[in-house]
């Protein structure tokens, strides 16, 4: 049995469409509506949306704004800031969008109004952010905190690690921030290495407080610490925080609860930099500027809730990851930022997209049968020109581009920017449009060389532009993407909120520690390439 979607009357509609569409270029769509350009787009919350350079037409739009409907895409919507369970697989409520609303909202879950609880955590983390960055907060030796270390993987990690880097601009620059996720003691050591332990400060980030990664590597951060103090452990409580929603956990690794930042359950670990998780953002930045990040993910959440269909950025770029992955069968997508200090957001999208969307059941347990999630990745440009952008220009894939790009930049120098925009403008041009046979040959190509500089053209791309890159305008750009994953999955029909997939290696490794360490038995009962794998490491170990 399968979902169903497929046989759905929109769906058919769109197939029936694509039939129409799929062989014509971007030029031909261009010259039938030469105002597609500007028509082809929408504006909200200062962020700006050219879709035109897609393969789509109007009707492609209205077709999919029919599936949508179909799917009832604003009762789901509605569902999620409603607190309903929509996380069917962990019957959780899903209300990242609650950590940002203001103090006179209010949020039911299970009988009680969640935003007070939001907000005391939020008061207490500014309250500690404004000791440390005024170095009121003293470590173990009454010196002021100079090194915040964040330990902690996935979700509290990549948030916090992304926004670190998009608002570096805006931090207070007497401290210095590491941010360590690996297991691999190399992340630990390295990150510490020029780290006075008097100075220095360790978040330990994890919702559950049970992470392989995070334990080992806080373990580690506690001798590292304990050493330097002759092992007085009345250290920990000046040197160590917690964020988690365990605190029994926190307490039996010996971190005072006074000390921990609280989230709850209805928070997902790849939703959650907004939370107690952004303790190292709000550290950096400052709690006025946290609050202006808060704010433009809760204006964005705003539109999303209430713009219709053809205006609403979130809907309009899920329902296009959509058209692409189940009508042109695109595999990826390609996030690139023109703008330095997003140089982690495709890391960090990585997760919020694949692991939300990388589901084969639907939330019923069917097996669907059509794609899902997209694969997305990226670098910054212009570095990117100069590598992979070589494949979407002339490869034989179809690969879908974001670009992002401000108006001005935080380091006005020179003619960067201008230089810079020129590049982002020029290559979602030349993806689109290409370079005909005529034109190569008319600059006086020799044949033979014709058909290597031909571009094809007709590469799809979506262009965001904003005024500047600022805490606010960050906010609006995650929870575009964040809603945009939103969509598809109802689209889809599957649980964008849970992650079994990443339990399971939580579980898998715990067993094969032991067995690394033995050296009594040789009993292993894996298959034959695991036993052998196992086996060598041992003796390469010896
Ligand atoms: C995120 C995932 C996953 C999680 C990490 C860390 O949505 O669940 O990336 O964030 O596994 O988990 P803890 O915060 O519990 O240590």
């Amino acid at each position: 049995m399968t979902s169903g979607l497929k046989a759905s009357q929109p769906w058919k509609d769109l197939q029936t469409h694509f039939e129409s569409i799929r062989d014509q270029h971007l030029r031909e769509l261009f010259a039938q509506d030469p105002d597609r350009g500007a028509t082809l787009a929408a504006e909200a919350v200062g962020i700006y949306l050219d879709y035109s350079k897609n393969r789509i037409s109007k009707e492609t739009m209205r077709l999919l704004f029919a599936l949508a409907e179909s799917c009832s895409l604003q009762e789901r919507i509605e569902a999620m800031f409603r607190g309903e369970k929509i996380n069917n697989t962990e019957q959780r409520a899903v209300l990242h969008t609650a950590l940002r609303a203001p103090r006179t909202a209010s949020v039911m879950v299970d009988g009680s109004d969640i935003i007070p609880q939001v907000h005391e955590v939020l008061d207490k983390m500014s309250a500690f952010c404004d000791r440390v960055r005024g170095g009121q907060w003293t470590g173990h030796s009454d010196r002021p905190i100079r090194n915040i270390v964040n330990i902690g993987i996935g979700g509290s990690d990549l948030g916090p690690v992304m926004a670190y880097e998009a608002l570096r601009h805006f931090s207070q620059r007497n401290l210095v921030f590491r941010f360590v996720s690996n297991v691999d003691a190399t992340d630990f050591a390295e990150a510490v290495a020029d780290l006075d332990p008097a100075e220095t400060l360790f978040i330990v980030a994890s919702k559950t407080f049970t992470t392989i990664e995070t334990m080992t590597n806080a373990n580690t951060a506690r001798d590292w610490l304990l050493s330097h103090f002759g092992g007085d452990t009345a250290a920990v409580a000046k040197h160590f925080v917690a964020l988690s929603t365990n605190a029994d956990k926190v307490a039996a690794f010996g971190i005072d609860t006074e000390n921990m930042f609280e989230f709850w359950d209805w928070v997902g670990g790849r939703y959650s930099m907004e939370s107690a998780i952004g303790l190292s953002t709000m550290l950096a930045i400052g709690p006025t500027a946290f609050h202006e990040m808060l704010a433009g993910f809760h204006e964005m959440d705003e539109h999303f809730r209430s713009a219709p269909l053809d205006q609403n950025l979130p809907i309009i770029m899920g329902l296009l990851a959509v058209w692409y992955a189940n009508f042109f069968q695109v595999e990826t997508t390609a996030v690139l930022p023109y703008e330095q200090y997003l140089k982690r957001f495709p890391a960090y999208l990585q997760q919020l997209t694949m692991e939300s969307n990388g589901k084969y059941v639907t939330t019923e347990g069917q097996p669907v049968d059509y794609q899902t999630g997209m694969i997305y990745w990226g670098e910054p440009g212009t570095n990117g020109q100069h590598s992979f952008y070589q494949l979407i220009h002339l490869g034989t894939r179809l690969v879908v581009c974001d670009f992002i790009a401000f108006a001005k930049s935080l380091n006005p120098i020179g003619n960067h920017q201008d230089v810079l925009i020129a590049n982002v403008l020029a290559q979602s041009e030349a993806l689109a449009f290409g370079k005909t046979d005529d034109e190569v040959r008319s600059e006086g190509t020799p044949p033979w060389l014709v058909p290597h500089r031909v571009f094809p053209g007709n590469r799809p791309s979506n262009t965001i532009l904003a005024e500047a890159l600022s805490p606010g305008v960050l906010g609006k750009l995650i929870a575009l993407y964040e809603h945009s994953v939103y969509v598809q999955s109802v689209i889809w029909n599957i649980d964008a909120f849970d992650q079994w997939g990443v339990e399971l290696g939580k579980v898998l490794a715990m067993r094969i520690v032991p067995e690394l360490e033995s050296h009594a038995s040789d009993d292993l009962y894996h298959d034959s390439s695991t036993n052998s794998l196992i086996r060598r490491y041992r003796k390469l170990r010896r």
